[in-house]
Formats: C-alpha cells, sequence, structure tokens
C-alpha cells in the first residue's frame, strides 16, 4: 500500500532551450510538470512508496503525463477525460536571471477533476495525503475534491499536508486567500513561503500565522525561505536550518523537491534537524537543472550532495 497519496493537475511542458523571448526561440523541449507530481516523483525517488490521482486528456499530451510519472516509479490513477484536452505550460527564460511561465489550461482535462474521481479506499490507503493550493483554484469540481480527500484521510486517521502554492494566474490574493486558509486549517502540516501566508493570514507573521494554525488543529508549519533554508513552527519549539549555497539554473520546482525531501524524512522517522537538512538539499538540488522534477534525488544524490562530494565518478 502506498504510504502517501496525492491529487492534482499535471500539465505537458514545453521549454525554451536557450536564453530570449519565446517570440524568437526556435526550439523547445518538451516534458511534463505539476506540483503534486512533481512531489510524488521526488518521494518515490527516496523510496517512499507513492500514489498520484489526476484527470488527463484522451490525447498524446495526457499519455505523455502518465507515462512519465509511472516512469519514475509511482502508481498513477490516470483518469482519461474524452471531452476536454490535457494543460499546457511553457516555460521562456526572457533573460538569465529571469523565468516566466504561461499557462494553456483553462477548462482542461485536469481541472475537472471531481470528488467521483476518487476511488474507494485509495485515500484510506495512505498513511499520509498531499495536497497543495494549485488545484482548489482550477475549478469548483476540483476544491471540492481536495475537500473529499481531506475529508477521507482525517476518517482514516491519515495525515494531511498541504504546500499553499499560491500562484496568482489562477486567482488574486483576495479570493484565493480564504480558500486557501480553509483548507490550511484541515491539514495537519502546512508548507509555504512568507508571501504566502500573508495571502492567508494578511496581518500576521509567518510565526503568528503558524500560532493561529495551531489554534485551528494544525500541528506543524513549515516557512520555505528559498536559499536561506527554513523554519518550522511546532508545538514543541521552533527550528530553523540554513540553505545550501548553489548557483541556481532554473529554481521551479525547488519548493516540491523540497516537500518530497521533508515528507520522507518524517516518514521514516529523522529527527526535525536532519529532515530540513534533507528537506533545504532536495531544493537545492533540484535548482541545479532545467525542469520542475529531473533533478529531485535519489538517496544515492542525496547523500553525495550532503557529503559535498564533487568528484567524477568512474
Ligand atoms: O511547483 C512547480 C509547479 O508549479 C509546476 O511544475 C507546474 O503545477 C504546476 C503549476 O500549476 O504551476
Amino acid at each position: 500500500a502506498p504510504s502517501v497519496v496525492t491529487l492534482g493537475e499535471t500539465m505537458a511542458l514545453v521549454r525554451t532551450t536557450e536564453l530570449g523571448s519565446l517570440r524568437h526561440a526556435d526550439s523547445l523541449s518538451f516534458g511534463i510538470g505539476g506540483a503534486e507530481s512533481n512531489v510524488a516523483i521526488g518521494l518515490a525517488r527516496l523510496g517512499v512508496d507513492t500514489s498520484w490521482l489526476g484527470r488527463v486528456g484522451d490525447d498524446s499530451l495526457g499519455e505523455r503525463v502518465s507515462r512519465e510519472i509511472r516512469g519514475d516509479g509511482v502508481d498513477v490513477r490516470a483518469i482519461v477525460d474524452a471531452d476536454a484536452a490535457t494543460g499546457l505550460m511553457v516555460k521562456e527564460r526572457p533573460s538569465a536571471a529571469s523565468t516566466a511561465v504561461h499557462y494553456y489550461r483553462a477548462g482542461s482535462a485536469g481541472s475537472r477533476l471531481r470528488p467521483a474521481d476518487l476511488p474507494e479506499r485509495w485515500v484510506e490507503a495512505g498513511s499520509l495525503l498531499h495536497v497543495t493550493g494549485i488545484t482548489p483554484l482550477l475549478s469548483d469540481s476540483a476544491r471540492m475534491t481536495v475537500h473529499a480527500a481531506i475529508d477521507r484521510a482525517r476518517a482514516a486517521g491519515a495525515t494531511v499536508s498541504f504546500d499553499i502554492n499560491y500562484r496568482s494566474a489562477l486567482a488574486p490574493p483576495a479570493t484565493a486567500g480564504p480558500v486557501l486558509r480553509e483548507i490550511a486549517e484541515r491539514a495537519d502540516l502546512v508548507f509555504g513561503g512568507d508571501e504566502e501566508f500573508a495571502i492567508l493570514y494578511p496581518d500576521l507573521s509567518p510565526a503568528d500565522a503558524a500560532a493561529q494554525l495551531r489554534r485551528a488543529g494544525c500541528a506543524t508549519t513549515i516557512l520555505k525561505q528559498g536559499p536561506e533554508g527554513a523554519t518550522v513552527f511546532a508545538a514543541d519549539g521552533v527550528s530553523a536550518a540554513g540553505g545550501f549555497a548553489i548557483d541556481p539554473v532554473d529554481t521551479v520546482g525547488a519548493g516540491d523537491a523540497f516537500v518530497a525531501g521533508y515528507l520522507s524524512g518524517m516518514l521514516s522517522g529523522l529527527d526535525v534537524e536532519s529532515t530540513l537538512r534533507r528537506a533545504n538539499a532536495c531544493g537545492a538540488m533540484a535548482c541545479l537543472v532545467p525542469g520542475d522534477w529531473e533533478a529531485a534525488p535519489t538517496l544515492r544524490d542525496l547523500d553525495r550532495f550532503l557529503a559535498g562530494d564533487s568528484d567524477p565518478v568512474r
């Protein structure tokens, strides 16, 4: 039985292979990306049994999505929707210092997720459910599916993990705030950056947001601070760990790799210091390669990175 179950939309992804605007690009590289499947792949690479569920179109992009996630050892529950296309994400690097993401996902198959898509006993089979703030902003039925999955996880005594993952292209902060706060307050673990906590609780600092979440029943808040590392606010205190110094190539997906590292550490019983160190290392490693999940490490990659080992392997 999988330890982690997760659901969401995974899109086909194309990105320019050279610097400069998409207007002039003449070659693209092709792959897939989706916050929850990025986490699922990250977990599978770290040895955690994981299942991902989502809708894809009855098209070759949908086949690519399923095949790619399955290829990394994730149990894939893809619902093929004959009435809508698989969504698409386009990434360009207008300059060395910037990445721009464009979505072609309105009305996509992935956004048409609905509660009846959850198979009997699928959520219950996991010891942890992971969801993100992207899914509830895709459509009403997708938001209801997130709540239905949380209902089932809670009834089964499973842990609920939520990454705020706010995407401004999907809804303005004033619309997204209450939707995301409702989910956060039903979770056991909430991940987010300081700007994301400010969308949930506009008047509170991250530490006060963590205290508010704890009063609502969410035991642990994890503040992701990018290159600065991360801070965990839990009932028994606050723990912080610095990040790793790297030269980032593509930071999209770093947060998902961080979450995969954190959840895998927690599920395998590491203490909070080692869990944070692993999570920060996974986040850093995800930035070293273009692509949203391709550089998510295996345990072997992670050990090499943590040992600072850059000698060639031969
Ligand atoms: O966290 C990275 C994701 O944002 C990316 O892979 C695509 O799911 C995605 C989204 O909606 O932006």
